[in-house]
């Protein structure tokens, strides 16, 4: 999730000075993405040795180790190759030890960096364990590390390239991941593989390259004899014993080959987000999803995981080449992606980030879910006497949202409090109450502060935080990380929509004894399968909402939300994005309430954005809606695809439709693309509102 860089040069002399000062420039490039430590291993001083630099906290930290340590800084490299990291944790607190690189002990012999999660870690590393294998770390990619040695130790022959090697431990790893590995037994080689995290190669070279493609080289094709190397296909790999010698094949790369025939210098720049590659050169080649590429003696080779036509493909990964491509795009915009703010970034990385939510949790076919973090707690969860949300802001929203499924689920009694509120009022809690907490930061004071309260009070204390190892993460009893990744807009998008099925698994798995329940939550687990596909199609209707935004809505004071039942917690996230980053009043309003003083607003002039998506409270919305239209509202409708039943001139947003209860997911996307147009139309800084902060750590 967070990022990776790795540099090596071949040819091209070096001192150790200038390849730290790469690796940490290349990391503060990557440092606009939020991290929480960052580390680097470089070669050492004799030859077979690794050296790791590891900090908690900024790049600059880390800097300062280095520059503190004795290291040597004007020994010379003719060729090397070297890797860093940033971390944002999904496994373990931030911590020099947790930090990447994570290595295979004694000795550093493999070490690796990795972005995303190795969701089967945990039974990696009960296997290995028991082989004897000690581990020093908490994360699921020590596993990897130390995976890789135990193929290494395992093979019967010592012959395996570096390659193979990094292919034996893919075919064992399930979940998404970027990796860079270096290891003592290849000096000056480094393999590097993705399988759902981006990786891009920066090449630089005095002379032209002679082609502008890398051949993909296929398991089974150019290499036809190789077998299976190394351990037998999965999932018996692992226990099985090494069957197979590897021998080394090599082809030569075509657009690595000099005129002459002779090695050119050159130098590589491997990095998960081009930010950190701009500098160096322009010229790029970006790998996909299952390309192992391995570098070594001054050549780039991609291989494929799988054979060519074994599983599915996409036409891009089974295309022959792998393109060079040139950047153009200048360092400011390549920062943010193809996106010209975080938060717009945040709003389209949402069909990937729920599905990291979720990822390791939900069992789509099974329709089970397991919160690991929760387990030890279900049976004192089920028997509190209520359960009491409190947060604040978005998160807040994100509460209100689940309350109902919560309650339909558990049917344990839920309250929701905003923390101020909650703190100001001196609310009776009691040992049997199940208090949750929820912050994006997991920094929040107000919260921080209404945990502390509820903590003195004896009540078991549950977080739902996106950072790990924050005070909230830290100070309650148990909880669950939402795993959406650093979230840099003020604006909270994703962390919303991650918090919410973050609430919603927690209110299935409390609910996995009732038979009763059975088919329900089936209904809801296959939604939450078909989510990001249809949060992909909500976001490419972002043109008419745009324009939607730009004409209607521009020029307006004041906007409205009208919604009701599962979908007030839209009309308030809505209307609170609205204000924050376009500076428009705008308020979320149940329409149960419009007669009872909103209806006073009503005139042709007032915008009205109506929640129209069919459950069973539709008939109870059309009624809202006649009132409104009644008093000349021009209401903007969003409804589900199809839905016809409304005035022949309303403007509509037409969304997919799902479980009653997921329908909130799909239903704010607009009003989060809405408010960003609104706020770039009046010339507003999306990502640095006025007078608002990422985490509000004052009361
Ligand atoms: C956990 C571990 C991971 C791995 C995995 C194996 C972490 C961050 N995650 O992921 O290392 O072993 O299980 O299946 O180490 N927690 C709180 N308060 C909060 C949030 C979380 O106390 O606000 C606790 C939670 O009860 C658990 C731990 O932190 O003990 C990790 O929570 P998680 O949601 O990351 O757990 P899981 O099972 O997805
Ligand atoms: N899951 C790994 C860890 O927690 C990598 C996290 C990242 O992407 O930075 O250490
Ligand atoms: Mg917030």
């Amino acid at each position: 999730m967070c990022g990776i860089f790795a540099y090596c040069n071949f040819l091209v002399e070096k001192d150790r000075k200038c390849i730290c000062e790469t690796l940490c420039n290349g990391l503060s490039r990557l440092e606009y993405r939020g991290y929480d430590s960052a580390g680097i291993g470089i070669d050492g001083d004799k030859p077979g040795e690794i050296v790791l630099f590891k900090e908690v906290g900024k790049v600059a930290g880390l800097r300062k180790r280095i520059a503190d340590s004795t290291i040597n800084t004007s020994k010379t490299f003719v060729s090397q190759c070297s890797i860093a990291h940033t971390r944002w944790a999904t496994h373990g607190v931030p911590s020099v030890v947790n930090c990447h690189p994570l290595r295979s002990e004694p000795s550093n012999e493999f070490i690796v960096v990795h972005n995303g999660i190795v969701t089967n870690s945990a039974e990696l590393r009960l296997v290995l364990q028991k082989r004897g294998y000690k581990f020093e770390s908490e994360t699921d990619t020590e596993a990897v590390a130390i995976l890789m040695k135990y193929i290494y130790d395992t093979q019967p022959s010592k012959q395996a390239n570096f390659t193979d090697l990094v292919k034996a431990v893919l075919k064992e790893l399930e979940g998404s991941f970027a990796f860079v590995f270096k290891s003592v037994h290849y000096p000056n080689e480094i393999v590097t593989a993705r399988r759902g995290s981006p990786l891009l190669i920066g090449v630089k070279t005095e002379k032209k390259l002679k082609v502008d493609f890398v051949d993909v080289e296929f398991a089974g094709e150019a290499s036809e004899a190789k077998p299976d190397l190394l351990v037998p296909p999965s999932p018996a790999g692992l226990l099985a014993a090494p069957t197979s010698s590897s021998h080394i094949m090599r082809s030569q790369s075509r657009a690595f080959m000099s005129e002459d025939g002779l090695p050119q210098p050159i130098e590589f720049f491997i990095a998960s987000d081009a930010s950190a590659i701009v500098e160096h050169t322009k010229r790029v080649l970006y790998l996909e999803d299952d390309d192992i590429a391995h570098i070594a003696a001054g050549e780039l080779h991609i291989h494929r995981l799988r054979r060519n036509g074994e599983g599915t493909q996409t036409p891009s990964q089974a295309a022959a080449t792998r393109n060079i491509e040139t950047l153009e795009i200048e360092m400011a915009e390549i920062m943010k992606g193809k996106f010209d703010h975080f938060m717009q970034k945040e709003i389209y990385e949402q069909p990937e980030s729920v599905v990291n939510t979720m990822r390791g949790r939900v069992n789509f076919d099974k329709h089970q879910i397991t919160l690991g973090g929760l387990r030890a707690y279900l049976p004192i969860i089920r028997r509190g006497r209520r359960i009491v949300f409190i947060a604040c802001g978005t998160s807040y929203h994100s509460c209100i949202a689940t309350r109902a499924i919560f309650e339909e689920l558990t049917e344990i009694p839920v309250s929701v409090e905003l923390a101020s509120d909650f703190l100001d009022r001196k609310t009776p809690i009691f040992r049997d109450d199940v208090c949750v907490f929820l912050s994006q930061s997991g920094e929040t004071a107000d919260t921080i502060l209404s945990l502390r309260y509820c903590l003195e009070r004896g009540a078991l204390c549950v977080g739902v935080v996106n950072t790990v190892g924050s005070t909230i993460s830290r100070e309650t009893h148990c909880g669950v990380h939402i795993n959406a990744g650093p979230e840099i807009g003020v604006a909270s998008t994703k962390a919303y929509t991650s918090q919410y099925i973050a609430l919603l698994m927690m209110a299935i798995q409390l609910s996995e004894d009732r038979i009763s329940l059975t088919e329900r939550r089936q209904q809801i687990i296959d939604g939450l399968h078909a989510l990001p596909g249809q949060i992909k199609q909500v976001l490419e209707e972002d043109k008419a909402l745009q324009q939607l935004a730009t004409s209607v809505l521009a020029n307006s004071r004041s906007l409205l939300i009208l919604g009701r039942g599962l979908q007030y917690a839209t009309c308030l996230e809505g209307a609170l994005k609205i204000k924050e980053i376009s500076y428009m009043h705008s308020e979320g309003i149940l329409a149960g309430e419009l007669k009872h003083g909103p209806l006073a607003l009503i005139d042709e002039n007032m915008p009205v954005i109506i929640i129209m998506t069919r459950d069973s409270l539709y008939p109870k919305v059309k009624s809202a809606l006649a009132q409104i239209t009644a008093r000349k509202a021009q209401p903007i409708i969003i409804c589900c695809e199809g839905d016809a039943d409304f005035p022949k001139d309303a403007k509509t947003i037409r969304v997919p439709s799902t479980v009653d209860c997921l329908q909130g997911l799909l239903n704010i996307i607009p009003l989060q693309l809405l408010s960003y147009h609104l706020a770039i139309k009046n010339g507003f800084d999306v990502d640095f509102p006025r007078n608002l902060a990422k985490s509000v750590t004052t009361e």
